[in-house]
C-alpha cells in the first residue's frame, strides 16, 4: 500500500502558522520525518484562502523538495493552485482531488489527464456526500465515465470512498468498505485511496480505531492511504496486515521493515 503522509496540511493550526510565517525549518522537519518513517508520497495542502493558495502551495512544494525526493500529492480543490503547483514539481505528483462536482471535473480533471497524473476522486458531488452505498456507486460510475473520456487509464484513478466519522455515523466505515468491494468487482483496474483518520474524530485512542479500520480496508483492496506515517501502531498494523493478506512475498517487506526499526512493539 502506498503511504501518503498527511502532516503538511495548512488546516492544522501549527502548520498554518508555519506557512504564514514562511517557517521553512518547521516544514522541512515534518517532511523529513514522514519520509524517514516510510512515506511514499507527501500530501501538501496549503489550506489557505483561494487568493493566496497558489503562492502558498508553491512555497510548500519548493521547501519540501529541497529536503526530500518523494513525489507529492497536491491536495487542493483550486485549479489555479494546482496549475501553479504542477509547474514546480520535480516528479509526477498525485492530484488530490477531483469528485463528481461539475467544477472539479471541468477545472481539475483536464490538468491530470494532460499530464497522465494519478488522481484521487472523492465520492461526492454537487448534492453532497450520499449516506449509502448506492449513491456513492452512482457517483463513482459517473466519475469513471469522465476519466475514461478524458483518456486517463483506470489504474491512474484512486477512488476515495470517504470514510465518515464513526462518532456520528455508525456505518461510516462499513459503507466505505462495501463501496470498495463493489467498485473493484465492476472496475478491476481502478484503485482506492482513503483519508484514514476521518473515522476516529472525537473518540479516544484514535490510533486503535484507525488501525482496526486499516486492516479491514486493506482486506477490501485499499491501495493507498493518507495517514500519519509517524504513528507507530498504524505502521505495525500496515506491515502485519499486508503480510497476512498475502501481499508480501517471502515476508520481505515485513522482515526488512523490522530490521530497519520501522516495526516496533
Ligand atoms: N481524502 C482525501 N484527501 C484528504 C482527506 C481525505 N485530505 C485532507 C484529509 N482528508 C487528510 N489529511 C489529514 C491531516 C491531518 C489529520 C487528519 C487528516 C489529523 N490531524 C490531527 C487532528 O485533527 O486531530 C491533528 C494532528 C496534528 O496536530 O499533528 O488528524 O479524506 N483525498
Amino acid at each position: 500500500m502506498l503511504v501518503i503522509g498527511e502532516k503538511i496540511n495548512g488546516t492544522l493550526k501549527k502548520t498554518a502558522a508555519a506557512i504564514a510565517a514562511r517557517d521553512e525549518a518547521f516544514i522541512k522537519d515534518i517532511a523529513c520525518r514522514q519520509v524517514e518513517a516510510g512515506a511514499d508520497y507527501l500530501d501538501v495542502n496549503a489550506g489557505t484562502a483561494s487568493s493566496r493558495e497558489p503562492e502558498d502551495l508553491v512555497w510548500l512544494i519548493e521547501v519540501v523538495q529541497s529536503v526530500v525526493d518523494v513525489p507529492l500529492c497536491l491536495d487542493s480543490a483550486n485549479p489555479a493552485a494546482l496549475r501553479a503547483g504542477l509547474e514546480r514539481v520535480n516528479q509526477v505528483p498525485m492530484i488530490n482531488s477531483i469528485s463528481g462536482e461539475a467544477g472539479r471535473l471541468e477545472g481539475i480533471l483536464p490538468l491530470a489527464a494532460e499530464r497522465g497524473c494519478p488522481v484521487i476522486a472523492l465520492l461526492l458531488d454537487d448534492n453532497g456526500i450520499p449516506g449509502g452505498e448506492d449513491g456513492r456507486l452512482e457517483i463513482a460510475r459517473r466519475i469513471i465515465d469522465r476519466t475514461r473520456e478524458a483518456g486517463l487509464p483506470d489504474d491512474q484513478v484512486f477512488i476515495d470512498p470517504l470514510a465518515m466519522t464513526l462518532s456520528t455515523k455508525t456505518d461510516g466505515a462499513v459503507v466505505a468498505i462495501n463501496v470498495m468491494r463493489c467498485i473493484r468487482s465492476e472496475y478491476p483496474e481502478v484503485k482506492f485511496s482513503i483519508g484514514l483518520s476521518n473515522i476516529s474524530f472525537g473518540l479516544p485512542a484514535r490510533s486503535l480505531i484507525n488501525q482496526a479500520f486499516l486492516a479491514q480496508a486493506l482486506a477490501a483492496g485499499l491501495d493507498a492511504a493518507i495517514i500519519d506515517p509517524l504513528d507507530q501502531g498504524l505502521r505495525n498494523m500496515l506491515y502485519a496486515t499486508e503480510l497476512v493478506l498475502g501481499r508480501d512475498r517471502f515476508c520481505r517487506k515485513y522482515t526488512s521493515a523490522f530490521r530497519a526499526g520501522k516495526i516496533k512493539i
